[in-house]
């Protein structure tokens, strides 16, 4: 078998500098491929990864949705959320502004234009900042459960620690979404 069963848009969200980019760059490493959307002001990647659960491989394509530098333009957002089967809420565990902007900006966006049933998680990110650390674990998960978020995960994207499992773990809820796996 080699035909992907599936293709997924995933949005990337966040204020400026969370770490989004890096986050995606960390995650597919050198195979992406870019490609930039100037109407949107997005960058587009792409990856592929197999699913091997419940004596399945499923196959996915993965279209990873990147804002760059238009993160304060709600005016962009409907567009950006457009057909998006995944979410990663991401903010900055060192810049508590960019954790209350979940909730006060980004899930409000982000429910207000894709299908209630889209699976996102949320993102600590920056954990290898551990002096800087102004939101705690206890806090992000906190608001995991508060916003009904598929899991909590804290990551850095400059380590590469919990990178993977986060990805992955968003293709799974997906997949469990669709009723594909268990
Ligand atoms: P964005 O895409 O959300 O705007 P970027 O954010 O991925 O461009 O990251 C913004 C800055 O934060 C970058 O620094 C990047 O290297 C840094 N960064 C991202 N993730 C981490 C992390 O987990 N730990 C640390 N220490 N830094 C991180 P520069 O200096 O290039 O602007
Ligand atoms: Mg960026």
């Amino acid at each position: 078998m080699s035909e992907r069963d599936f293709i997924f848009k995933i949005c990337i969200c966040g204020d400026f500098a969370v770490g989004k980019t890096s986050l995606i760059k960390q995650y597919i490493e050198k195979q992406f491929e870019k490609e930039y959307k100037p109407t949107l002001g997005c960058d587009l990647f792409r990856s592929d990864i197999d699913i091997e659960q419940d004596a399945k491989n499923i196959h996915c394509r993965l279209v990873f949705w990147d804002i760059a530098g238009q993160e304060k333009y709600l005016q962009v957002r409907p567009l950006y959320f457009q057909g998006c089967r995944g979410a990663l809420m991401v903010y900055d565990t060192t810049r508590p502004e960019t954790f209350q902007n979940i909730t006060d900006s980004w899930l409000k966006d982000f429910k207000g234009n894709v299908r209630e049933d889209t699976s996102y998680i949320l993102i600590g990110n920056k954990v290898d900042l551990e002096e800087s650390r102004l939101v705690s674990t206890d806090e992000g998960r906190e608001l995991a459960k508060k916003i009904n978020a598929t899991k909590f995960i804290e990551t850095s994207a400059k380590t590469g620690d919990k990178v993977i499992e986060a990805f992955k773990s968003l293709v799974i809820a997906i997949l469990k979404q669709f009723g594909e796996i268990r």
